[in-house]
């Protein structure tokens, strides 16, 4: 029987309009709509390297080259066994393995490690695209960001999908400082299983949902300043949400940081954006980088600079 290789590469995303709740942990299915972008370091490629091979000797899924355990919740396997049926047909087997390799990623590697697998499999199999996204969220419920790249919105109901609403090309003139922060980040998992206990979950779904039609009409306009201007206002909005069910992501650091930000604000355009990690975003133009990593050099040592890209593409295939 032939062995077929199958490699493709998606970036890591960062919030827009930040996503906080998932009402069934298996689907992965969201209370509301969020949007995001897809991103890559500016002197290196970040992204998730996912190599499909089928009719390999035992199906497995390794991650940066651990092999993680099969019946993991958000095991990547999910995916294959959805197809299943497809693969036998095509290539008379679903013995398939996995391999991903996380390459420059700084947060959002769940969702790049999804896109890229998407990728993989439609490759393979070429599947319907919304069915697609359904089961590339139960492995990263923001796949879809990734996996279209640009910026993307996200729509939540019962299908939700992702539709992309400006290319890369728009966000030529900005770039991201990224300034990490020296703690462990927690799992995303407990910000989405705790907002939406809290009664005033109901107020975050309607900020949301009003954010991201505010966001629709601004990228009608191209207005690439109004999107990092809401985007700012968004990750109050979402902590605040987080500070209510006890999750705090933004530590007294990183909130001493963006305190800054407001000020130098006065002087040089920059926002802010923190997701569900240890980095503050600070999204600006190309021509403020140097003086923001001057800035932000008192704060931490791990400093990068970032840019809007593209979606998940197929590196290679190959048959023995
Ligand atoms: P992140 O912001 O990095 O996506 P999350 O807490 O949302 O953080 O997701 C972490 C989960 O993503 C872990 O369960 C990890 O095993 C999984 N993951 C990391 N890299 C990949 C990858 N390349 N392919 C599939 N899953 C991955
Ligand atoms: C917490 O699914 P991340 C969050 O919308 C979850 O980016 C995404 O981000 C928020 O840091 C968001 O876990 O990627």
């Amino acid at each position: 029987m032939s062995i077929w290789k199958v490699q493709s590469v998606a970036h890591p995303t960062i919030g827009i309009v930040l996503f906080g709740g998932i009402r069934d942990l298996y689907e992965r299915l969201p209370y509301h709509s969020s949007a995001g972008i897809a991103y890559t370091l500016v002197d290196t490629e970040s992204v998730a390297r996912t190599t499909l091979t089928v009719g390999a000797n035992r199906s497995f899924v390794s991650i940066n080259g651990e092999e993680i355990n099969s019946g993991d919740s958000r095991s990547p396997l999910k995916l294959i066994h959805s197809y299943s049926r497809e693969f036998v047909h095509k290539y008379g087997t679903d013995n398939i393995s996995i391999e991903s390799v996380n390459e420059n990623i700084l947060s959002g590697s769940s969702d790049a490690g999804a896109a890229a697998l998407g990728k993989c499999v439609d490759y393979l199999i070429n599947v319907d695209q919304l069915s697609l996204e359904l089961e590339m969220r139960k492995v990263s419920e923001s796949a879809g960001r990734s996996y279209y790249g640009g910026l993307t919105i996200t729509y939540a109901g019962d299908r939700p999908y992702t539709k992309r609403i400006l290319d890369e090309d728009v966000f030529q003139k900005i770039r991201i400082v990224s300034a990490v922060f020296p703690h462990r980040r927690k799992p995303s998992d407990d910000i989405h299983t705790n907002q939406p206990r809290h009664q005033h979950y109901k107020v975050r779904i309607k900020n949301a949902e009003s954010a991201v039609k505010e966001l629709e009409s601004l990228s009608e306009k191209r207005d690439v300043r109004g999107i990092f201007e809401l985007a700012m206002k968004d990750t109050e909005d979402y902590h605040y949400m987080n500070s209510l069910v006890g999750v705090q992501i933004i530590t007294p650091e990183m909130r001493k940081l963006m305190n800054d930000i407001v000020d130098w604000r006065n002087d040089l355009w920059m926002t802010y954006i923190v997701t569900g990690g240890n980095s503050v975003f600070i999204p600006t133009y190309a021509e403020n980088v140097p003086e923001i990593k001057r800035k932000v050099s008192k704060y931490t040592d791990e400093i990068h600079e970032l840019k809007i890209t593209g979606g998940a593409r197929t590196v290679f295939s190959e048959s023995s």
